[in-house]
């Protein structure tokens, strides 16, 4: 399991704008420990608490509702941020059965799935980490990050995460990686910003990936 903890609390991010209503856009890159760029990041913007900064929907909203499809014994995504309140639903695209499964104290449930078929929405009420994982395929592993940040983004192939659509005010970014180093130092970084747009850099010290493992049958 994921200890707490590990969200690195990186930066309180102020964006200036006078009077206008600006769209700001916060491009985050994250690397691992070896510079390498950092995919399945979850990069996380809330308002800086006590600051009257708003929180409206905007195009980097966190999602509300995802769903987590199964192709080739591969969870797809394998990361995704969900906003605390919001569903998953899992899709069984391969032609073989799935055994979906959660153990995670946020929220346990498993169920079998047939081929084609697409669950009912599970809810996730609390924020904190989901790691499912198939009890007929062990090398299937996926993560929902669930929070209550309004909103978030996961690294792609480039390690980059680019949060546009945000409004004027103060706000506190972290970012999370299913491969954090347990009792790893979290980053912290504090940023100043005078334009509207603005950009985050953040290393993260993780465990090496998993290596595929041989097939079961
Ligand atoms: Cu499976």
């Amino acid at each position: 399991m994921i200890p707490r903890g590990i969200r690195a609390l990186l930066a309180a991010v102020a964006l200036f704008a006078p009077w206008a209503v600006p769209a700001a856009t916060i491009t985050a890159t994250v690397a691992d420990d070896q510079g390498r760029p950092l995919a399945d990041a979850v990069v996380t913007i809330s308002p800086e608490p006590g600051t009257g900064t708003p929180s409206p929907d905007g195009e980097a909203s966190t999602p509300i509702s995802v769903t987590i499809d199964q192709k080739s014994e591969i969870f797809v995504p394998a990361v995704v941020a969900l906003r605390a309140g919001g569903s998953a639903m899992f899709r069984d695209s391969d032609n073989i059965r799935h055994h979906v499964y959660s153990f995670s104290p946020v929220r346990r449930f498993e169920m079998v799935q047939t081929p084609g078929e697409t669950s009912a929405p599970i809810v996730f009420p609390q924020p904190g980490v989901v790691a499912i994982g198939c009890n007929i395929h062990d090398h299937m592993s996926a993560y929902i990050f669930v929070t209550a940040a309004p909103w978030s983004k996961v690294t792609g192939a480039n390690g980059q995460a680019v949060l546009t659509g945000l409004p004027a005010g103060r706000f506190v970014a972290t970012v999370w990686h299913p491969r954090l180093r347990p009792r790893a130092e979290p980053p912290v970084q504090n940023l100043s910003l005078a334009t509207e747009n603005s950009s985050i850099s953040v290393t993260l010290p993780v465990l090496p990936p998993r290596r595929p493992r041989a097939r079961d049958y």
